[in-house]
């Protein structure tokens, strides 16, 4: 007998259109934003007309929650951004001594903040709560027994710290996600966005059980270029559940699939974990602007395959990508290859 697999659910909700950046500075120039409206939309089109997925509305994630990940300021100055009348992008960062900060005063933003490429305007805040919420009920959907759950999260979250916004990123999407499957078990959140996700790193980091795997261009050279280091192992009780495996610019599909065989593999069996969170940037494409990969469309696709054919529950949470009008197609590859691979696993397991 032969039946068809359930079908995907792809968790989004339409007011994470709300909100639009514009221009982010990127070495003194002020470039158009790349993490445009425009990427969820394409993602969107390209699931809508795909057989296999299903579009769900999460429930709203609740504060206490989000509080349990980040800093009571933080959330705090979320709130206060309602009030804007306009983007505003913090230029004063405070070290150190220099710190009393208010979180009802916007002129305070920049102590949250780590980079100048990450606005905060009125709309920022319903935004990244949705797209938070959407990771939130695809790990639920993964606890009422779907195989594979994808949050359509944007803006994205793998940058964002317990206390700090940057790298385009507010709340920590991919680490909400892994809070709710880690009350379960051992997991894993692997990270395969081109850049080094230091934000879920650090939220983890002194945990053994959450084993966090990034894979990532070098960060002497890219991007958030002060974490991302091989020597980042965990610490406490975490030492060793922390991988990072920066690759040099310009690495192919293959080097990429040998990387996520022959090491992150055995690492991940190593760990024996219940589920896999995958921080599902997209930006190692070849055609993408911010990411130097040289990965293809059917690359990706086997990248799912691959992580598919473990065996194990996958919530993929949307990180970066930025070649809009490839994007949709990319994001269905991926999926594609998760659900490939999660087939085949259990095909050889009867
Ligand atoms: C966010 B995610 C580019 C300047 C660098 C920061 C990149 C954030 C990437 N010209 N801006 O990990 O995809
Ligand atoms: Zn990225």
């Amino acid at each position: 007998m032969s039946t068809l697999p359930d079908p995907v659910r792809v968790w989004f909700h339409p007011d994470q259109l709300r909100f639009k950046p514009r221009y982010e500075w990127a070495f003194g120039e002020r470039i158009d934003h790349p993490e445009t409206t425009a990427r969820a939309e394409s993602i969107l089109e390209a699931l809508r007309d795909a057989p296999g997925f299903e579009l769900s509305s999460p429930d709203p994630v609740e504060d206490g929650e989000l509080r349990r990940l980040h800093a009571p300021g933080l959330l705090r100055l979320y709130e206060s951004t309602r009030a804007l009348d306009r983007d505003l992008y913090p230029t004063v960062f405070p070290k150190g001594e220099m710190v009393r900060a208010d979180p009802d005063n916007l002129n305070h933003a920049g102590y949250w903040c780590f980079d100048a490429g990450t606005p905060l305007n009125a709309e920022t805040w319903v935004a990244a709560a949705w797209s938070a919420s959407a990771a939130a009920s695809a790990a639920s959907g993964i606890l009422s027994g779907d195989r594979l759950a994808y949050s359509l999260s944007r803006p994205p979250g793998h940058h964002a710290t317990r206390s700090r916004f940057g790298g385009y990123c507010y709340l920590n999407n991919a680490a909400v996600a892994a809070s709710r499957l880690r009350r379960h078990g051992r997991v894993v959140v692997l990270d395969i966005d081109y850049h080094h996700g230091n934000g879920t790193q650090s939220l983890f980091y002194r945990d053994d059980r959450v084993l966090t795997v990034s894979i990532h261009g070098d960060p002497r050279v890219d991007f958030p270029y002060f974490a991302g280091f091989a020597e980042e192992r965990g610490k406490g009780r975490g030492e060793g559940f922390n991988i990072n495996l920066p690759l040099p610019i310009g690495v192919d599909g293959q080097e990429y699939q040998r990387v996520l065989r022959d090491v992150v593999a055995k690492q991940i069996a190593a760990f024996d974990p219940w589920a896999i969170v995958v921080a599902a940037g997209l930006d190692t494409y070849e055609l993408d602007p911010v990411g130097k990969f040289t990965l293809k469309t059917d690359d990706l696709r086997r990248v799912g395959e691959t992580i598919g054919s473990w065996g194990l529950p996958v919530v993929a949470v949307q990180e970066g990508g930025y070649h809009a009008p490839h994007l949709g197609l990319n994001a269905r590859a991926l999926l594609e290859g998760l659900r490939t691979g999660q087939a085949s696993r259990t095909a050889a397991a009867k």
